[in-house]
C-alpha cells in the first residue's frame, strides 16, 4: 500500500503528461533486458535480442513497452487503488507468464531513470520520491496474487 499526498499526485500526473508515454515504455523495458539481461528469457519468442542494439531497435520490444506503460498509465489513474487495477494482470503473470514478481521492481526502477533522462531538471528529488512511490506501489499491486 502506497499513499501519495496531494502534492505527490500532482507532481507525478504533472510530469506524465509531458513525457511521450509510448517512448518511455519502450526505452524502458529494452533497457532492462539490456541491464538486467536474466530478464530476457521471458521474450525469447521477441526475435533478435542478441546485442544492447539489437534489443533497443527491436519492434517487439518496442511494441510491448508501450503496452506495458499503457497499463501502467492506467494505474496513474487508479494511485488509491493499485491492488484493484492490477488485480488481473496479477493473476496473468503469475499463473500464466511465471514472471517472478521481483522483475516488477527492476522496471520500475528502470522506468524511474528514463523518466530522470527525459525530464531533466524537471525531474526534482521531490517528483523522484514521488515517482518511487508509485512504482513500487505498482509493483506490489503486481505481485499481489502472487502464490
Ligand atoms: Mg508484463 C504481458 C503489463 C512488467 C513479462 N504485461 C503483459 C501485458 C500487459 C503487461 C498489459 C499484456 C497482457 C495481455 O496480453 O493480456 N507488465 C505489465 C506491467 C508491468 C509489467 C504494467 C510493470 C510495470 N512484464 C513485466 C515484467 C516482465 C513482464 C517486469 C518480465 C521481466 N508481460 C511479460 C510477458 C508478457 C507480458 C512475458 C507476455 C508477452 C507476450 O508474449 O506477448
Amino acid at each position: 500500500m502506497v499513499h501519495l499526498t496531494d502534492a505527490e499526485k500532482g507532481l507525478v500526473t504533472g510530469l506524465w503528461a509531458k513525457v511521450n508515454a509510448d517512448a518511455v515504455g519502450a526505452e524502458a523495458l529494452g533497457r532492462m533486458m539490456v541491464v538486467y539481461p536474466w530478464t530476457q528469457r521471458f521474450f525469447g519468442h521477441f526475435g533478435d535480442l542478441s546485442s544492447a542494439s539489437a534489443i533497443m531497435n527491436n519492434a517487439q520490444v518496442k511494441a510491448h513497452g508501450k503496452k506495458v506503460i499503457h497499463a501502467f498509465a492506467d494505474g496513474l489513474k487508479h494511485l488509491d487503488n493499485l491492488k484493484g487495477t492490477f488485480s488481473s494482470l496479477s493473476e496473468l503473470h503469475c499463473d500464466k507468464l511465471h514472471v517472478d514478481p521481483e522483475n516488477f521492481r527492476l522496471l520500475g526502477n528502470v522506468i524511474v531513470v528514463v523518466l530522470s533522462h527525459d525530464l531533466g531538471k524537471e525531474f526534482t528529488p521531490a517528483a523522484q520520491a514521488a515517482f518511487q512511490k508509485v512504482v513500487s506501489g505498482v509493483a506490489t499491486a503486481l505481485g499481489h496474487k502472487y502464490h
